[in-house]
């Protein structure tokens, strides 16, 4: 089946956003006169919890000792404030995109590929990364946008990529996603959608079972990419033509 439509991760994807994330939580944590701070080694562990409520929640079930609910409630305001901090520095340019992916994503256009997105994270933050790099027009760019609001069930559960497959009208055979992180390859995996990874600074040596492919990050002609997993055909960056070739080869 031919390629048709890309699906794209945002976090650690399309950006190397975690690193935002992290500090605009220990801002908002500042701002709720509350003494925690996430370093990298824990919000590495942290991680693990897909969306930044549901992971700020179970931290403080597991702190407080609170109930779920009495967690969630705690958890809300703060998640609130902390994604107002993380999509004004975003929107401001403070997070570029990382390589290759504006250049991917306009060669994918040009060819006629659909873009979409299945991300942990929020539309808003995705809004504010595109408009603090490409510019607003590029959130048009994808046709669907799955997001943390989309469905109860976030990565690993195959739920935001079945999502998103529906809205795009298309079967799982013919879209390739682009992730950063084990829940993420779990997640389009468990949709039958081939996946291919580009780590990121919290995923690096990361289960990636299951990926196509494994790579430091998508390259640019110039720059070419390290390939830790998967045959790149001798190419020097990921282009329209390699993702069809990775396609094929995934028994789609
Ligand atoms: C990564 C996530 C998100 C971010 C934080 O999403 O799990 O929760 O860590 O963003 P992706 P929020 O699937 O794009 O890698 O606080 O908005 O959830
Ligand atoms: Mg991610």
């Amino acid at each position: 089946m031919d390629l048709r439509a890309l699906i794209f991760d945002v976090d650690g994807t399309l950006a190397d956003t975690e690193e935002a994330h992290r500090q605009a939580f220990n801002a908002a944590f500042r701002d709720a006169g509350l003494d925690w701070s996430w370093d990298q080694a824990l919000y590495r562990e942290l991680l693990a919890v897909t969306g930044g409520r549901p992971r700020l929640r179970q931290y403080i079930e597991r702190t407080l000792g609170l109930s779920e609910a009495d967690a969630d409630a705690m958890a809300g305001p703060i998640h609130a404030r902390k994604s107002e901090i993380f999509q004004s520095d975003l929107t401001g340019g403070r997070v570029p995109l990382r390589p290759g992916v504006e250049r991917l994503l306009r060669e994918a256009r040009g060819h006629g590929l659909r873009l979409a997105v299945a991300t942990g994270s929020s539309r808003g933050n995705l809004a504010a990364l595109l408009t603090g790099t490409i510019g607003a027009e590029a959130v048009d760019w994808f046709e669907v946008v799955g997001a943390a609001d989309s469905v109860a069930a976030l990565k690993p559960a195959p739920d935001i990529y079945h999502w998103v497959l529906g809205r795009l009208d298309l079967p799982a055979a013919a879209c390739l996603a682009v992730e950063d992180s084990t829940a993420g390859v779990r997640a389009a995996g468990a949709a039958g959608v081939p996946v291919i990874v580009t780590e990121c600074a919290y995923t690096s040596g990361d289960d990636f079972t299951g990926a196509v492919a494994v790579l430091a990050d998508l390259g640019e002609p110039d720059r070419p990419f390290a390939v830790h997993h998967g045959d790149a055909a001798g190419r020097t960056c990921v282009d329209v033509a390699l993702l069809r070739l990775w396609h094929a080869g995934s028994g789609q």
